[in-house]
């Protein structure tokens, strides 16, 4: 694998992409198996992508994309983890490897049980698997000493049987990969517009005068965004971005299932205007909008005219305009261009392609979720939304774009440590079993509870909180701390490594895959980032006889523990129908779910908020008031750091999903062979007294003495703000501070960690 910086000159997608597309389908050892599963991917009679949660268009031959292509081509291996390769590889030493190394193993086999005594994994039946948990789960003192976490690739079947489990068996206790993720949009939009997901639909993408896009990375996490971008743009839509990074796919794209797009890629811009404001700057580029917008409105006024701001709409259906907008008048120009970083010229700008605009979508993801005011920046983002009258209408509304495929979907059916009392009473009276009220952990309280011995088994549907949580060793020290770690996994990832007293990996089926119950093949649902809901139907041969669905595992799960109360489990994860029924019954919005799956495409589930139905306690949509942050770096950090600080985000590479790396390139960024690199402005660069190449480390300042510190770094000259850098998740997950969250959100704030670096040496990993 050759080392290599190189920037990347062409447009996103293109033949870039088709190559890589063809490498991975082609360069595995079943490359029929895989153009197969690619046909059916995001179709009528298929399954849908585990890529991403972007929504599906219709009617298109291929909907797949690079990306997507990676997750299937990754997911259908024909490799596999088999009980000899445990015995080759002991715990110790496996916990040397690499994560790239551990996934690349392919496909876990059978059940596997973790000896202590010998160091190794070995193989165990699945009646005795679900017995040790059934024992484990019966001995606890309290059902909070059980944390039920899930990741989002979980079906809404399995993820609702799991929280069935869960509530009959007396806890509250879901931690999620949505605390990770998007958790700020759900508590920002719930305390604004009554619901915490997004108002449009795909089709709204086609009818919106301008698109704002504010910290968010579609060319690699969300490709088929792209097209939905590329179409509007060459309609004449404004496409508005605020990176942090100048990022490729936000500014040229080239359709590589296009053919005469890829011989004449002419006409390939996406963003007509392209911001770069600093780390944790776009509340106040909102208020700067806002701030130019109310002056404009007026001056319009002064003059007689109508002014620019939706006063029909903020009459009848919203609460807190005067507050916000003194709040506006009170924030000063000065604070407004220190704070984001861009110029009062530059956000009038973005100010008036949004005046001009009679239909505005704005987008966000991660670059906006994962800091301290994560809450009030999407409160923001909603403010000016609604003083325009932005919701509710074609072509208009608030879309956070979720993350995994199926997060939203979980979020729907249950996976909530703060369910609402109306669902429990739901359940309670539908199941005939009391469910506990106490608010359970999200995913920092898991990880504290298990640090401090009050919660003792963990179970995770999916995922890999070992490398995805926070402060690593924190989390390590968190699972070690357990009785027992359940992993229901596809593949072998660090989570199993970083194991409990007691450990048990137990292998499931995987989305493109058929699932036969009882003789019948079983459809499990999703629900994407718009609300609609839909079947997905597994192709593909099992890797292994051994490995079971995911339902099928929850079910035993909770049949070992529980027997069969509230209901017999066994019974519904023969036949997935019966599960529908139960969410028919329980959910509102599910009606007659299993006839209306029956629909091409399936249902939309709604949403109140774009019905002007607003569940708010005040039953008015409502302006948040917040002022801008003192400073984006707490004032104690900043004191306490001897040196020059600079402010660290943590991102994804082309060539990885999640946890999961793919590969060691960066194609958009220019990287080749390599993940161990940190982005810095040139001119950061020099003041550091550091040049291209050397290696440094990196150490977080935080308000504790925990030393957090990771070092091996290659530094990287880069178009990025001076005073910010860049480096890869999860390498960088040990500089994170487990309480460095959200206000409100409890979100690790992975986008913005106080990092001082320092020159070493040579390239040494500490
Ligand atoms: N192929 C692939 N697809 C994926 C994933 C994957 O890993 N690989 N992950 C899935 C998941 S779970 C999620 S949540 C999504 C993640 O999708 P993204 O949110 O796109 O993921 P990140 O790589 O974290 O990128 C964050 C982006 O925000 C920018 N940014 C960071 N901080 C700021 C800021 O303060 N302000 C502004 N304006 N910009 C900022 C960064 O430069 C970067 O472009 O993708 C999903 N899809
Ligand atoms: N520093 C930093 N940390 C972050 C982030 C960041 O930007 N920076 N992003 C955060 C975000 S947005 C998220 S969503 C989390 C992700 O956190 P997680 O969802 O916990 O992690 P993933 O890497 O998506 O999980 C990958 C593992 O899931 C398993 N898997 C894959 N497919 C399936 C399946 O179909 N079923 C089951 N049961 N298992 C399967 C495989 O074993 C694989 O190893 O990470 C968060 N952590
Ligand atoms: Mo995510």
């Amino acid at each position: 694998m050759t080392k290599k910086i190189k920037p990347y000159q062409g447009p996103a997608g293109g033949w870039g992409a088709l190559s890589s597309t063809t490498r991975f389908v082609f360069g595995s050892k079943q490359p029929a198996a895989n153009i197969r599963n690619l046909l059916r991917a995001n179709q009528v009679k298929g399954f849908d992508c585990p890529g991403c949660a972007w929504g599906d268009e219709q009617g298109k031959h291929f909907s797949f994309c690079e990306n997507g292509a990676k997750a299937i081509s990754w997911e259908a291996t024909t490799k596999r983890v088999t009980p000899a390769f445990f015995q080759q590889h002991s715990l110790s030493q496996l916990q040397r490897q690499s994560d790239y190394f551990l996934e690349y193993q392919g496909r876990i086999e059978q059940p596997m049980y973790l000896n202590r005594e010998t160091d190794h994994y070995q193989p165990i039946s699945w009646d005795d698997a679900f017995a040790l948990i059934g024992r484990h789960l019966q001995a606890l003192d309290h059902p909070d000493q059980l944390e039920l976490y899930t990741s989002g690739r979980a079906s809404n079947e399995a993820a609702y049987l799991y929280q069935l489990f869960g509530r009959s068996f007396g806890t509250n206790n879901f931690p999620d990969c949505s605390n990770l993720c998007h958790e700020a949009s759900g508590v920002a939009l719930t305390q604004a517009i009554g619901v915490g997901k997004g108002t449009v639909t795909l089709h709204d993408f086609e009818q919106a005068d301008a698109i704002f896009v504010f910290g968010q990375n579609p060319g690699t996490n969300h490709p088929r965004m792209l097209h939905s971008l590329r179409n509007a743009a060459r309609n004449g839509t404004a496409i508005v971005s605020f990176n942090n990074l100048k990022e490729r796919g936000l500014e040229r794209f080239a359709d590589p299932q296009s053919p005469l797009e890829m011989l004449t890629p002419k006409d390939s811009r996406i963003s007509s205007h392209y911001f770069c404001p600093r780390l944790g700057g776009d509340m106040a580029v909102v208020r700067g909008m806002v701030k130019q917008l109310l002056a404009w409105d007026t001056a319009a006024l002064a003059e007689g005219g109508v002014g620019l701001f939706d006063r029909d709409f903020i009459a009848t259906h919203t609460q807190g305009l005067e507050d916000y907008l003194n709040q506006v008048q009170a924030t000063s120009w000065t604070q407004i261009t220190e704070q984001s970083g861009l110029s009062q010229e530059q956000i009038s700008q973005a100010a008036r392609v949004y005046a001009d605009a009679s239909k505005v979508i704005v987008t966000w993801a991660m670059g906006i979720t994962q800091h301290k005011h994560s809450v009030a920046t999407i409160r923001e983002i909603t403010n000016l939304q609604l003083l325009c009258g932005q919701l509710g209408k074609p072509g208009a509304g608030l879309c956070p774009v979720r993350g995994h495929s199926n997060v939203q979907g979980n979020r729907t059916v249950g996976i909530n440590e703060r369910p609402s009392a109306a669902f429990l009473d739901q359940m309670e009276q539908h199941f005939k079993h009391p469910m506990p009220r106490q608010p359970g952990h999200n995913a920092v309280a898991a990880i504290q509870a298990l640090l401090d011995g009050n919660a003792k088994v963990f179970i995770a549907l999916g995922g890999n909180i070992a490398a995805a949580a926070p402060d690593t060793l924190a989390t390590a020290r968190a699972l070690a701390n357990c009785e027992l770690t359940v992993q229901i996994s596809t593949k072998l990832n660090r989570s199993h490594i970083m194991a409990g007293k007691q450990a048990l990996i137990l292998p499931c089926l995987g989305r493109t895959e058929q699932d036969m119950q009882a003789g019948v093949s079983q459809f499990i649902t999703v629900e994407d980032s718009f609300s609609m809901v839909h079947a997905s139907e597994g192709v593909g041969k099992p890797n292994s006889p051994q490995q079971r669905s995911e339902t099928a595992i929850v079910a035993g799960i909770a049949h070992a523990t529980l027997g069969s109360q509230p209901v017999d489990w066994l019974a519904l994860s023969q036949d997935y129908n019966l599960i529908r029924d139960h969410i028919a019954a329980t959910l509102p919005g599910f009606e007659r779910f299993n006839e209306r799956l029956m629909q091409p495409g399936g249902f939309y589930l709604g949403n109140s908020a774009a019905r002007y139905q607003w569940q708010t306690p005040n039953g008015k949509a409502n302006f948040g008031a917040a002022p801008l942050p003192e400073s984006l770096i707490p004032q104690a950090i900043t004191a306490k750091a001897q040196g020059l600080l600079s402010t660290l985000q943590t991102l994804r590479s082309h060539d990885q999903y999640n946890t999961t790396i793919y590969g060691m390139d960066d194609r958009y960024r220019g990287v080749y062979g390599q993940r161990m690199v940190l982005f810095m402005h040139p001119d950061e660069i020099k003041r550091r007294g550091l040049q291209e190449g050397d290696w440094v480390e990196l150490s977080t300042v935080w308000l504790d003495d925990v030393e957090r510190k990771v070092g091996g770094f290659k530094v990287v000259a880069y178009d990025i703000p001076p005073g910010d850098v860049a480096a890869y998740y999860p390498e960088t997950n040990p500089l994170v501070p487990l309480h460095s969250v959200g206000d409100g959100s409890d979100t690790p704030t992975s986008k913005s960690i106080p990092v001082l670096i320092r020159k070493q040496q040579a390239a040494r990993i500490i």
